[in-house]
């Protein structure tokens, strides 16, 4: 079998993943919005672990902008250890927490979970990509993405669909316009459902797949670049947990030196280390995209080269690089159109390195701690 047969597989199948779990979400749309509706001021504290924290991130910006309520990501482990830094009066009341984990049996989320469920004030819910695991047993409501299940060690379909889920369960809990920038409506106001967004959802399957069929040349060529020694992952908002994911995949399948940032943090210090041996990957939002581009030009006068994602190329004529997704989809639904590139960047790199994406150095599947 060729190397990172299984990587590569699971990367392309990543469309079909991303359909499977919506219906899935549909099913559970109103023990979800059980869940999360009805909390009041309750914080919503999604926790995960590598990729799953890195989803966590994207998740409770999505959450927070869709829900009206506070919403955190944090790695499984700050919970157990550093929890008054996060829970206000230490396990507060009508804390909702969302464990995200593709195994369910990462030791610092189970004991993370268990110690949330101890304290009796919070509830547990989670998304997941296997059933019968200790996390389900743990945790009500439990989205299990039908197609996110992987034979390999990092992480691509399995986040790409549990990114789906998350955002469907923002559609059928949140209320409609909230994305748009329409009035955000009373916090208490009854969850009607975000139909834009859950519409926007079902037209990403196809959208996937013409990406992975458009940048595979780009994401190969680039990949094969051996002039390029260090990558830096950009975005701002959700996007920032998804640059996060870009760079891990870069350093678990690649051994590649890579670091994320929030866009426009990069000109504060970490810039120095841009110079012609640099790829810059920049995950454009529409918000803050005049801000980023100037950020991308910069980079470019100081010989970084430019791998540009995002809704559209206009105005890029002068990037080394664009994937432009003209989804024509509000800019929560893109989130997901992110993936395949930056994973297929570094499948490439990985196997132009003659490594094999599929048995990365050091990694395990699933971190399982003994008792220290
Ligand atoms: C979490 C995780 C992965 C990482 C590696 C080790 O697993 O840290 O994010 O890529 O596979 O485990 P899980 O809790 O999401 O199963």
């Amino acid at each position: 079998m060729t190397a990172g047969h299984h990587t590569l597989n699971e990367i392309r199948s990543q469309p079909q993943s991303w359909a499977a779990i919506l219906p899935a979400a549909r099913e559970q749309a109103d023990a979800w919005r059980a869940f999360l509706s009805g909390a009041g001021a309750a914080q919503i504290l999604l926790f995960g672990c590598g990729s799953t924290y890195y989803l966590a991130l994207t998740a409770a910006a999505v959450l927070q902008a869709a829900l009206g309520q506070t919403a955190r990501g944090v790695p499984s482990s700050e919970i157990l250890f550093n929890g008054d830094a996060w829970l206000p009066r230490w396990g507060a009341p009508s804390v909702r927490g969302v464990a995200i984990s593709r195994s369910g049996t990462t030791t610092e989320t189970l004991r993370a979970a268990e110690a949330l469920a101890a304290q009796g004030k919070t509830r547990l819910a989670a998304v997941t990509c296997y059933h019968d695991t200790p996390l389900e047993r743990l945790c009500s409501p439990v989205l299990v993405s039908p197609e996110g299940y992987e034979q390999s060690i990092a992480q691509t379909r399995s986040v790409g669909s549990m990114l789906v889920g998350c955002l469907a369960i923002a559609g059928h809990c949140g209320t409609s316009g909230r994305f748009a920038g329409g009035s955000p409506g009373s916090a208490d106001a009854e969850p009607a459902g975000d139909g834009a967004l859950l519409a926007a959802l079902e037209a990403l399957p196809p959208l996937g797949e013409q990406l992975l069929r458009q940048g595979d040349g780009l994401a190969a060529a680039l990949g094969g670049d051996r002039s390029i020694e260090r990558v830096f992952f950009l975005g701002s908002g959700p996007r920032y947990g998804l640059a996060c994911e870009g760079m891990l995949k870069m350093k678990e399948m690649s051994l590649t030196d890579s670091e994320a940032y929030h866009f426009l943090e990069f000109r504060h210090g970490p810039k120095s280390m841009v110079d012609d041996a640099t790829l810059v990957v920049g995950l454009l939002s529409d918000a803050a995209r005049a801000a980023e581009v100037q950020v991308l030009r910069e980079m470019k006068g100081l010989g970084a080269r430019l791998l540009v994602l995002g809704e559209t190329a206009e105005g890029l004529g002068w990037a080394d690089h664009v994937v432009p997704f003209e989804s024509g989809l509000p800019e929560v639904a893109r989130l997901p159109l992110y993936l395949p590139v930056l994973q297929l960047l570094a499948y490439y790199r990985s196997v132009s390195k003659g490594l094999d994406p599929d048995a990365p150095r050091n990694l395990d599947a699933v971190v399982e701690l003994t008792d220290e």
